[in-house]
């Protein structure tokens, strides 16, 4: 377990109790890093850690679905998770704040069976 801890601490995948996937979303500006873009439909919980100086947020949508998940502001410095179901698909992962999206922060992640 404390392995595990730790593996999650850096932001790497760790398969937890429950088998619930875990990513990391680094946010600087103005970029998104994903700790990975591949997991496994189910339970995954998405961690956003603002590694940047400005306020930063996070979307989260499966194309061709209309729902959007999110997490609010996250000051510098700080960090929020967001639990959820996740089925199969491509997703993107923005931050909605001003015009971040354009100027890079954005990625997909590919939730696969
Ligand atoms: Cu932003």
């Amino acid at each position: 377990m404390k392995l595990l801890a730790l593996v999650a601490a850096v932001g790497a995948l760790s398969l937890g109790g429950g088998g619930t996937a875990r990513v990391q979303v680094v946010a600087k500006e103005y970029s998104l890093a994903l700790s990975r873009v591949h997991v496994r439909a189910g339970g995954a919980t998405i961690e956003l850690a603002n590694f940047g100086q400005d306020p930063h947020d996070l979307r989260l949508q499966r194309l061709g679905a209309r729902h959007i998940a999110g997490l609010g502001l996250v000051a510098p410095g700080e960090r929020a998770e967001l639990s959820l179901k996740l089925v199969p698909g491509r997703y993107s992962v923005w931050c909605s704040v001003a015009n971040h999206r354009a100027l890079g922060m954005r990625a997909t992640l590919v939730v696969t069976r």
